[in-house]
């Protein structure tokens, strides 16, 4: 009888030399595709890699240059294409709202190579068949809604396409089919139970077990209010649009951070600063190498995501390594009066604060020649029926706490449930409007 632990357990539990040489043998593949992508041709025969003959290791690996979003940006929209454009069965962009968009490309067989290891991620997590699965993430261009989609009907879940918004149809079906596992931006996941009692819906006439939540940063306080507040199991998924999406790594149910699957993802950690790459345990920057893509291959690609790798056994039996949560992008850092903030320090800070709610953002503007860092943190609504003087003493305490994580005393304004600005899809936690000067 199979394992119901495992969606391919022999590949899931393989030992390194067997993952390194699926590895090999499915880099060489990629590298014989790129060299028909204008981009590889160029960027490949510079360094003398004219076929995959000329991979010998996976050491040969790091003959090739790193790959930016920039490089793709330029590239739009055929220059990474290594296909005949018959060949295509699907493509996925980014927003393009913070320039030129990237597109990427997929045939059938990468598309179902995708669609496994979605469904390796589900079941990793102790869902199967038996769930109800409502997926809460934008379909359409974005990856999110589509690749979970096909993942969770591969392992033969009931699947609830919703899409994102609409918070009180999306209530309502987790009321009316029992749903049991969520698809899911943590931000909307811990604003939609302020509105439970907006629709006279309790938790007890739900049915939720379990959430998948990926696609912005949080932290695990986050994480643990989401559990708390739901009773449930919270798994923290993460991928990026030019990897195909999430599915890059998941967490297994022993929730201990994320392993990335290697026979499909090479994964580099490097110093943002000097691409030098760094030993296993060192924070950095995170760079993969898609293996399984043969219609738009990309190697070496900087995420600008700042992980660290686990290498110590996981209880699960997987010997894929595990990426740690995202600690923060190497753009994402806040230069205030001269004095580097990462978001993540923030929401780690009032995450832990009981009294804190579920929604925040961080302001950032100029205050003459200096700059004013506002938190702005919506408190639970029990707490407004409390006196004046126990909201400033709290106030205070979130000052404290901050100012010994982040070394500056941020102004903080504490507001009511329902006041600041809620996103259906990715959060906007930061507004800085020093940009706009
Ligand atoms: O957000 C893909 C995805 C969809 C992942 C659904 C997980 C679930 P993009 O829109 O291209 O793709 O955004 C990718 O989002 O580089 C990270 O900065 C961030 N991100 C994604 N997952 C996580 C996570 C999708 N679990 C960018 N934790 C990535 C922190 C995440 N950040």
């Amino acid at each position: 009888m199979s394992d119901v632990r495992y969606w391919n357990k022999e590949i899931e539990t393989a030992g390194r030399s067997e993952i390194e040489t699926v590895q090999l043998d499915r880099l060489r593949g990629i590298v014989t595709s790129a060299l028909n992508a204008p981009f590889y041709k160029k960027q490949l025969c510079k360094v003398g890699i004219n076929s995959a003959e000329d991979i010998k290791s996976l050491d040969d690996l790091r003959r090739i240059p790193f790959a930016e979003k920039d490089d793709l940006r330029q590239n739009y929209p055929k220059g990474f294409l290594a296909v005949e454009p018959g060949e295509v069965v699907r493509i996925h962009t980014s927003s393009g709202t913070t320039g030129i968009p990237t597109v990427i490309y997929l045939t059938a067989a990468d598309l179902n190579a995708a669609t496994d290891l979605l469904a390796r991620s589900i079941v990793a997590t102790g869902a199967g068949r038996e769930d109800v699965f409502q997926n809460m993430m934008s379909y359409g261009l974005f990856t999110g809604g589509l690749g979970l989609h096909y993942g969770a009907e591969r392992v033969g879940m009931m699947v609830i396409p919703a899409g994102g918004g609409n918070t009180k149809r999306q209530v309502q079906l987790m009321k009316d089919f029992q749903t049991t596992v969520l698809h899911i931006t943590p931000s909307y996941l811990l604003h939609i139970d302020s509105k439970l009692a907006d629709y006279g819906v309790t938790l007890e006439q739900l049915n939720l077990k379990k959430a998948f939540i990926g696609a912005e940063p949080h932290s695990e306080n986050a994480r643990c209010k989401i559990e708390d507040t739901y009773r449930i199991d919270a798994y923290n998924s993460y991928g990026l649009s030019e990897m195909n999406g999430p599915g890059v790594a998941f967490e297994c149910v022993y929730k201990n951070d994320l392993h990335v699957w290697e026979d499909a993802y090479i994964v580099e950690i490097i110093d943002s600063e000097t691409g030098q790459i760094l030993p296993d345990g060192q924070e950095g920057e995170v760079v993969l190498t898609n293996l399984i893509r043969h219609a738009m291959p990309l190697m070496r690609y900087r995420t600008r995501d700042l992980a660290f790798i686990h290498t110590e056994p996981c209880k699960c039996g997987r010997s894929h390594r595990r990426l740690s949560r995202i600690l923060g992008r190497t753009d994402d850092m806040l230069i205030i009066n001269g004095v580097n903030v990462f978001p993540s320090q923030i929401e780690e800070v009032i995450m832990r604060i009981p009294e804190v709610g579920t929604n925040y953002q961080i302001y950032i503007e100029k205050d003459g020649v200096l700059d004013r860092l506002t938190v702005k943190v919506e408190l639970y609504s029990k707490m407004f029926l409390g006196e004046a003087k126990q909201i400033e003493k709290l106030k205070a305490k979130i000052r404290e706490e901050l100012s010994a994580s982040i070394t500056i005393k941020p102004a903080v304004e504490l507001h009511e449930p329902g006041i600041l600005p809620v996103s259906e899809g990715k959060a906007v936690r930061v507004v800085d409007s020093r940009k706009q000067l």
